[in-house]
């Protein structure tokens, strides 16, 4: 049994010298003065010995137990300065070494985009204004002379937060607050997200981004918006940009077009527009008798996939840079 003991406490002192760091320290502990491990278990041996042999092997376990003891408090203190000292060599930052180069960064293509059309419009006089993207049911329906049971208020196409609430399906919902406020004439053109719930593919996204353009005057008339449509397109993609308008049904204006531009030998569609609806000025109390006014929308990715040639709106909303930073 003393042979036990001595054989124990030599490879325990021999273990703890060759330690490298506290957590080993700390399993060669346990190892030996665990509770019912190591010299502790050899002290349940006691029991088994001759009476008169059993204080002087307790004695010795104890002894046994203060030397180990003694030798782990005074490895751990030479363990934890080493430590100490190898954190601090990892922590220090060399002053000398230059600085890394900051990569200047750019405007995302859509606002890229988006400036330039308000630079375009306010060229022509038009006033910028600003919406909210969680928008009422009047203003993104209700105002706008949709019939009850049009399709595009289906909770299917918009997405609803309350009853009364839902993000904006078109910049037109501008329209109302606007014409709420103001009285004839006016100019007005708002850019901003808006949120369909459509499925996605290369040309349609549940997010997406418009511009809606509308005046109030005397006398506006479908020659003013092809005009008005026509400089803003040359301005856009070019002086000879020719612009097309075929009929088409928005409940807010009458007549309503589509309107698609000559890009390369094609027809591409940009956007909607028409006359705004003479119920829409009757509701904010301008008399569509003595004013009449024009309104179109278009998306803003569209016009930077026809500018670029990108063939996929996705790309714009995944933020890689290796897509942004070819704009
Ligand atoms: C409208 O949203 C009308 N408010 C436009 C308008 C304004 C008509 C004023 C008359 C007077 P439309 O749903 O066609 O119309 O959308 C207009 C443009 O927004 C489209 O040509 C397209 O470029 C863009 N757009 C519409 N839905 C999406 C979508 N899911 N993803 C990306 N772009 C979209």
């Amino acid at each position: 049994m003393s042979d036990i003991l001595t054989e124990m406490l030599t490879s325990a002192l021999a273990e703890i010298e060759t330690t490298t760091n506290t957590a080993e320290l700390e399993a060669v502990e346990t190892k030996y003065l665990g509770r019912n491990k190591g010299l502790n278990e050899l002290r349940r041996a006691i029991g088994t010995l001759p009476k008169d042999e059993r204080p002087a092997f307790g004695a010795r376990i104890n002894e046994a137990v203060a030397q180990t003891t003694e030798q782990i408090e005074s490895r751990r203190a030479a363990l934890v300065e080493n430590e100490l000292h190898l954190r601090l060599a990892s922590e220090t930052i060399d002053v000398t070494l230059p600085g890394r180069p900051q990569h200047a960064g750019r405007l995302h293509p859509l606002t890229q985009t988006a400036n330039s059309v308000k630079q375009a419009l306010a060229g022509m006089g038009y006033e910028f204004v600003d919406g909210p993207e969680l928008e009422e049911y009047q203003y993104n329906f209700g105002k706008l002379n949709y019939p009850e049971d049009h399709p595009a208020m289906d909770e299917q196409n918009s997405f609803f937060v309350t009853d009364n609430l839902l993000l904006r399906t078109q910049t037109t919902a501008l329209q109302g607050r606007v014409m709420a406020n103001r009285r004839p004439p006016f100019r007005c053109a708002t850019i901003g997200r808006c949120f369909r719930y459509e499925s996605v593919d290369a040309t349609h996204h549940h997010t997406f981004h418009q511009v809606d353009v509308f005046m109030v005057d005397e006398k506006a008339s479908m020659a003013d918006l092809k005009g008005t449509l026509g400089t803003f397109a040359r301005t856009m993609f070019g002086q000879e940009t020719l612009v097309r308008f075929r009929p088409d049904f928005f409940p807010f204006v009458e007549p309503g077009v589509d309107y698609s531009i000559m890009w390369r030998g094609r027809w591409l569609e940009l956007g909607g527009a028409g006359l705004i609806h003479p119920n829409i000025l009757r509701e904010h109390g301008i008399n569509p008798e003595k004013y009449s006014g024009f309104a179109f929308g278009l998306g803003i990715e569209r016009v930077h996939m026809i500018r670029t040639g990108v063939d996929d709106l996705r790309l714009y909303l995944e933020n890689d840079v290796r897509f942004l930073r070819q704009f």
